[in-house]
């Protein structure tokens, strides 16, 4: 009789339904690699007090902070180790983690498509099988990054000049011939003011954030790519939630991409703020702009098959929109 009684006992343990409901809320640990006072991690600081407040009995989120708590290229490495859950990341951000991650940088649709097409399911794949980690969306979208300057260029040629970069323009900027120099966003300013760099890519909004708009003279115009920012969360601690937790951070997730549409009227705003702050636009005309665009994608996907010959082509046919 009580051998069947124990028995019982760790069957009823070993079972999720009992699991379950002995613990029905569980803490997920958050950060994020860009700085503490980017909008970026203003926005997620938002959406974390609505998930909590939503959430209660089920899962909550616990901002732990931003590259002062996990500096910024070492957060991949952190989410895919489980040193903490869930992290706001670029892919540029943990091409130390696997080098496909920076290709996001390159899709042509919005992730609401992406979601509907297949080709945010090949993007778990590898996120998961390369990085341990669940892709659980893209809450930044709508921000073409740009070419900062503190020099005038008559063309886009940018031999001579030292440019902060990440991965994101490394070979976009390599192929005009910049001399390269890899920052965090932490460390732009003190380049800028120390004259250790000429310029930085980073997208339409943000450069007031930390105040490099006070060391910028020019944005050269046409943006390219499309920013991305997204969240991922350790792939053992996603499996490990309930199908209720799941379900319920997913959507969250989903309802924030659905807010996406905000960094459109952003950009627009950004750019009027940076001409009232006298910064200046550089332009080419019609056939360099062309030419511009085309080798900004051309050096990325390069560079991209390059480092992974194995998801590159598939990667390229996906994210490139059919013209
Ligand atoms: O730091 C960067 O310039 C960068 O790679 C990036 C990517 C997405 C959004 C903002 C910045």
């Amino acid at each position: 009789m009580k051998r069947l009684t124990l028995a019982a006992l760790a069957a009823a343990l070993a079972n999720p339904t009992f699991a379950q409901a002995q613990s029905p809320e569980v803490t997920l640990r958050v950060v994020s690699a860009f700085p503490e006072n980017s909008l970026y991690v203003k926005r997620l600081e938002s959406w974390i007090e609505r998930v909590n407040a939503e959430g209660k009995g089920v899962l909550q989120l616990n901002f732990i902070g931003g590259p002062k708590a996990v500096p910024t290229f070492e957060m991949g490495k952190a989410v895919q180790g489980g040193v903490v859950d869930i992290g706001m990341a670029t892919g540029a951000f943990y091409t130390n983690v696997f080098p496909e991650a920076d290709a996001l940088k390159l899709t042509e649709m919005f992730v609401a498509e992406q979601r509907k097409n297949g080709v945010l399911q090949y993007i778990n794949k590898v996120w998961n099988e390369k990085g341990n980690m669940q892709y659980l969306g893209r809450i930044v979208e709508n921000q073409p990054f740009h070419l900062y300057l503190n020099k005038e260029i008559a063309k886009p040629d940018l031999k001579g000049l030292k440019i902060r970069i990440t991965p994101v323009y490394r070979d976009f900027f390599g192929a005009m011939g910049a001399t390269l120099m890899q920052t965090a966003p932490g460390e732009v300013y003190t380049a800028l003011e120390r004259g250790v760099v000429d310029g930085y890519g980073w997208p339409v909004g943000g450069i007031f954030d930390l105040n490099w708009h006070e060391k910028t003279k020019y944005r050269v115009d046409p943006g390219f790519y499309d920013a991305e920012v997204s969240l991922t969360a350790n792939l053992k601690k996603w499996n490990s939630l309930t199908a209720k937790q799941r379900e319920f951070l997913q959507q969250q997730v989903i309802n924030m991409e659905g807010r996406n549409d905000f960094w459109k009227a952003y950009g627009a705003e950004e750019r009027k703020r940076q001409e009232a702050a006298g910064i200046k636009a550089i332009t080419f005309d019609a056939a360099t702009t062309a030419a511009f665009v085309k080798q900004a994608y051309d050096a990325g996907w390069a560079g991209v098959i390059k480092l992974s010959p194995q998801h590159g082509p598939a990667m390229q046919k996906l994210f490139t929109k059919k013209k």
